[in-house]
This record gives C-alpha cells, sequence and structure tokens, in this order.
C-alpha cells in the first residue's frame, strides 16, 4: 500500500487549546486520527509527525524519500520563511500537497508568500482540518491504482 508522510510544523501542536478563535477546537490528536481513519479508506498508509523545530522538519522529508510515496505538510510560519524546506521537498521528488487550516490569503500580507508551494502539487487552505483529508485524496488519486 502506498505511504504518505503528514508533517506538521511549529505550534501545531497546540492547535485546540490556545486560540480556538482563530485556529478552531479541533486538537492535533484529532486530526492525525482522523487522517489515520481516512487513510485507511483510501487505501494509503499514513505516517504522522510534528515538530517545532526546521531541522528536524528537513530530516523527517529528507527520510521520506525510499519510504513513502507523498508529502502533506502544514509547515506553519516556516511556510512564509523557509527557503530550506523548499529545496528539501524539491531535492525528494516526492509530491506534496501544502495544508493550511486558515485562508492565508485572507489574512496578513506576509501570509501571502507561500515558498513551498512553489514546490507543491497544490495547496489548500481556509478549510480548516478538512483540508487534510481533502489533501490526502488529491494524492491518493495519484498514488492509488484505480
Ligand atoms: O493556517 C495554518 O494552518 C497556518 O499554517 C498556521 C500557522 C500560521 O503561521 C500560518 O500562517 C498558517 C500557525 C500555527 C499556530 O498554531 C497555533 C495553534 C494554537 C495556538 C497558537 C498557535
Amino acid at each position: 500500500m502506498p505511504s504518505v508522510l503528514v508533517l506538521n510544523g511549529p505550534n501545531l501542536n497546540l492547535l485546540g487549546q490556545r486560540q480556538p478563535e482563530v485556529y478552531g477546537s479541533t486538537t492535533l490528536a484529532d486530526i492525525e486520527a482522523s487522517c489515520q481513519a481516512h487513510a485507511a479508506q483510501l487505501g494509503l498508509d499514513v505516517e504522522l509527525m510534528q515538530s517545532n523545530h526546521e531541522g528536524a522538519l528537513i530530516d523527517a522529508i529528507h527520510a521520506a524519500k525510499g519510504t513513502h510515496a507523498g508529502l502533506v505538510i502544514n509547515a506553519g510560519a516556516y511556510t512564509h520563511t523557509s527557503i530550506a524546506l523548499m529545496d528539501a521537498v524539491a531535492s525528494v521528488e516526492l509530491p506534496m500537497v501544502e495544508v493550511h487550516l486558515s485562508n492565508i490569503h485572507a489574512r496578513e500580507e506576509f501570509r501571502h508568500v507561500s515558498y513551498l508551494s512553489k514546490v507543491a502539487v497544490g495547496q489548500i487552505c481556509g478549510f480548516g482540518p478538512r483540508g487534510y483529508l481533502m489533501a490526502l485524496d488529491a494524492l491518493a488519486e495519484r498514488l492509488v491504482p484505480s
């Protein structure tokens, strides 16, 4: 079964615990459980990881080569700053779908730029936790034989 790595970046471990008015009341554990269930329905294996450290995220992307067939990434604020994460995704040559809970284009101008979108097959933003499931749908279309 093809496998997908779902990576979450800085501060997303706080989901559901702080600022629910901005990011909702769903916890990261809830999102991960729904990713597991949805991936199983789609015929995908899934590995889930969160880190607050840019280097750890880069290491996980490098390690995905040869293990995973695709990536779902919500890089949090690193989305808007990290050329290193963009380069890491480009280096592994795996299809990557970028996810954001909020609509980054309707927020502050500094959130409108995404380095990751330059190496993504697509970006899903503004649909809350459902965005992760939409990203898995998009990867399943490419990776799971029908
Ligand atoms: O909308 C998204 O998913 C973001 O990636 C979330 C990032 C933000 O910097 C991006 O611009 C858009 C922030 C994640 C912070 O998550 C928190 C959750 C609870 C409390 C505080 C922060």
